[in-house]
């Protein structure tokens, strides 16, 4: 073996021999020769952190990525010591450090290793700004896959890459440039049918290094602050995506609302401009639930003001909007025009809440009104100013949500792109300069936005959008993936981004529908559409320069296509609903790459374009021009083909039909899926019925379906509606047995229940064990019943 001496090259600092080793409940401490402590912090039997002090000395503990309601608790906690390593066992894995090097690895109870150090911690002093380099490298395993990193637009397959984590605006961003909008810094590793994941929770600028450099390692830096990583274990992918969900953290549930289609461009004004779109929206009868204001609804880009001659009265139209069906969505960006008579300016000055650079002058930079100086949200006392600047916004204008841009923060002219290094910030009583604060900016501005919002729509549910993030962003507001571009391969790009967010931790996203930069033509507008409606957030948005990207505008084919497309999303709203309540509650991301369906098929570890919509839909979009289908891969098991029924068996390519009016779509078999009649925005039925599609299997499976008042805080006291429904397939018969939870009663009383695939003729129906006339359940040839009460057990046999 190397040791640390004769690696020590190129100013790489290392650490040598343990000398003391301590524990403190659930931390262990080791402390080497020269200095250098690692801390092992055991927060479950599977999730440990690793931090490392140089100099004998930790910085102080602080995150703003780590939730406070993450679960902790481990059962088993015993440390060996042996001539050459210590040995840390849980009831799920052991670490091993070793004395010399201070290199750990990390197995399981079978002695399978399945992370190890290669070098390990190592650093490099930094004599411009003081403190480390902080580095960390691991062996890569020969068949080994990684995965997540936020929102990087290259193959979701991160082997032999390297990436770097910097907030960045990037108008028109191409396939595989990097940075972007987020900055990430967890990934999921795969071997050996086994998952793991680390979370580097340092928000200086840090990149991590997949193979590429070194064909047998991975390794991760960053330029300053700690190396303090949180280690996940699965061994299944889910687990560990799930786990890291739960540390850094779930939104609570949006207004059902949110989850509807949205229409923006840059931008919708006049007023007379936005109430011709609403009513066109209801004219061509094309649902939609949001309208969205982009900058240009200000005073001269001036935040928390209207341009009175485009919008002289923004309260009327708002309500007008609302009656109709409409949410507002205005627009707020970070930079605060420098202008003595405009009271957001001079409050700002007064109470000192500016950003300032390292001597002591204003950080100014240019934006959209001009020079401007920038809030320092990082200070918990800016973030309380800046919540309270909503109020007159939501209570006096009514506005029913904001989307934060330009918050990375975005600054024009300068070849940064960004604020200047030396800008100080509090960084929640931790003074530091913008190399580290950079990074979380735009999160703390989003979350001084959802604090505000969230006290003034109450006792509605508030729903933000931000574009710049950090890990731990979900918690507060959902987000797009920027200014893309309308072209068949930012099609491609959209649909990675997506499943590669959701499996960060981050799913309330989508991408700007048609493409930001540019003009679609129908056809790929059309397909864009397709995908789209499988987001968890789905906009349409572009910059408004190059033509128009509503539903119409395009040919009579491309509207009815759009409509038919958003009608089924509104159809699936309560299952979309559902996914949303289980990322919500379980961290279970809503949108899964078929890696995570299926981790055991080497298959699926370099699919890019299948994704599992929820737990039970099957997506995969058409990404090319003057297509009539595609070939896709079906994972394992049997599906359903969405649109004629054909039966599927899974683990091979396919050739799937689908030409402009369809995707390919796939439902599990055995899955419940549930719908609600199209409407043109949420709420504007009262649900009579429930629609079940019953996808037959022989054998077992499990749907579930949530509900609440869509709305509202009353869900948090036990009224809701949740549906477990256990399905049971025989060759003659089928059972549906379902087990309610939460006291929310739903609209509806009954359920139409469409059965396809079912090899039976149904003869007999029993309800809760009692035998039904069959013109009772209005049973007809093509195997739907309607049950008109609540029911425990549907038996049907044939
Ligand atoms: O506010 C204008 C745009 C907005 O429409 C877009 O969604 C953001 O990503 N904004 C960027 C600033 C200008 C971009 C060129």
């Amino acid at each position: 073996m190397i040791t640390n001496t004769e690696l020590e090259y190129k100013g790489n600092l290392y650490p040598n021999s343990i000398i003391d080793f301590k524990r403190d409940t659930d931390k262990l401490y080791f402390t080497t020769l020269n200095g250098v402590i690692l801390e092992i912090t055991i927060l479950r039997d599977s999730i440990f952190r690793f931090r490392y002090a140089t100099e004998n000395i930790f910085e102080a503990d602080f995150s703003y990525a780590i939730s406070e309601n993450a679960i902790l608790g481990y059962n088993q906690l015993e440390v060996e010591e042996t001539a050459t390593e210590y040995l840390i066992r849980t009831a799920k894995l052991t670490i091993l450090v070793d004395k010399q090097t201070l290199r750990t690895q990390v197995s399981d109870l079978t002695g399978f290793i399945v992370c190890e150090d290669e070098l390990g911690f190592h650093w490099e002093e930094n004599y411009e700004y003081g403190g480390n380099t902080v580095k960390m490298s691991k062996i890569t395993q020969n068949t080994e896959s990684f995965y997540g990193l936020g929102d990087k637009a290259t193959h979701s397959n991160l082997k032999g890459k390297r990436v770097s984590n910097w907030v960045t605006d990037q108008y028109a961003y191409g396939k595989d440039q990097d940075p972007l909008y987020k900055a990430i810094p967890f990934f999921i590793g795969l071997h050996n049918e086994q998952a793991y994941g680390i979370f580097f929770d340092n928000t200086f600028k840090s990149q991590f290094d997949f193979a590429h450099e070194r064909r047998n390692v991975t390794s991760f830096w960053a330029d300053g602050g700690e190396m303090n990583y949180y280690f996940f274990y699965g061994p299944s992918f889910g687990q560990v995506v799930k786990d890291y969900t739960n540390f850094t953290g779930t939104p609570e549930l949006p207004p059902m609302w949110a989850m509807g289609y949205h229409q923006s461009k840059w931008s919708y004004f006049p007023e007379s401009n936005v109430r011709e779109l609403a009513a066109t929206f209801r004219k061509l009868r094309i649902p939609c639930d949001g309208l969205y204001l982009d900058i240009d609804y200000m005073d001269g880009f001036r935040c928390f003001t209207w341009d009175k001659n485009h919008f002289p009265n923004p309260k009327k139209m708002i309500s007008d909007l609302e009656k109709d069906g409409f949410k507002t969505v205005v627009m707020i960006d970070p930079g605060i025009k420098i202008d003595k008579d405009y009271s957001v300016y001079q409050e700002a000055i007064e109470n000192d809440y500016f950003c300032k650079r390292a001597d002591g002058a204003f950080m100014k930079g240019k934006v959209w009104p001009g020079e401007c100086y920038f809030p320092d949200f990082t200070n918990p006392v800016v973030r309380e100013w800046w919540a309270e600047l909503y109020k007159e916004m939501f209570t006096d204008i009514g506005v029913h949500a904001v989307w934060n841009d330009m918050n990375e923060p975005a600054v024009m002219e300068v070849p940064t792109k960004t604020a200047p290094l030396d800008t100080r910030h509090n960084f929640d009583g931790h003074p530091c300069s913008h190399r580290k604060a950079h990074n979380v900016y735009g999160m703390q501005m989003v979350r001084a936005t959802y604090e505000g919002i969230k006290k003034y729509v109450y006792p509605k549910r508030p729903f933000v959008i931000t574009r710049a993030a950090y890990a731990g962003t979900q918690r507060y507001s959902s987000t797009w993936t920027g200014d893309n571009v309308a072209t068949w391969e930012h099609l491609w790009i959209a649909n990675v981004q997506v499943q590669r967010m959701c499996m960060s931790g981050y799913s309330f996203v989508g991408s700007d529908i048609g493409g930001f930069a540019e003009q679609p033509s129908g056809e790929l507008f059309a397909r864009w559409i397709q995908l789209g409606v499988f987001h968890p957030f789905c906009r349409v948005h572009s910059s408004g320069d190059h033509g128009d990207q509503e539903p119409w505008s395009f040919d009579d084919e491309v509207t009815d296509i759009v409509r038919k497309f958003i009608e089924l999303r509104y159809q699936l709203l309560p299952y979309l609903y559902t996914m949303f309540y289980r990322y919500s509650k379980e961290g279970t991301p809503m949108i899964k790459p078929l890696v995570y369906f299926d981790q055991k098929d080497p298959q699926t570890h370099f699919r890019t374009d299948e994704f599992i919509f929820g737990e039970q839909i099957l997506v995969c979009p058409v990404q090319e021009p003057n297509a009539q289908g595609r070939r896709m891969y079906i994972p394992r098991g049997t599906w359903y083909d969405y649109w004629t029924d054909e039966v599927v068996p899974g683990g091979m390519e396919k050739w799937i039909v689908a030409d402009i009016d369809k995707i390919p779509l796939f439902v599990k078999e055995g899955a419940i899926i549930p719908k609600f009649p199209v409407q043109q925005y949420v709420g504007e039925l009262e649900i009579k019925e429930l629609l079940l599609e019953v996808y037959y299997k022989k054998g077992v499976e499990n749907s579930t379906v949530y509900e609440d008042a869509q709305d509202g805080y009353d869900y948090k006291k036990g009224r809701f509606s949740l549906r477990n429904f256990s399905f049971r397939g025989k060759e003659n018969e089928l059972i549906i047995q379902q087990f309610k939870e939460g006291t929310f009663i739903t609209s509806y009383g009954t359920f139409k229940m469409n059965f396809h695939g079912l090899p039976f003729k149904i003869k007999e129906v029993r309800v809760d064990n009692e035998i039904v006339e069959l013109k009772d359940v209005k049973l007809n040839g093509n195997n739907n019943i309607h049950i008109s009460k609540e029911f425990t057990v549907l038996h049907l046999i044939g």
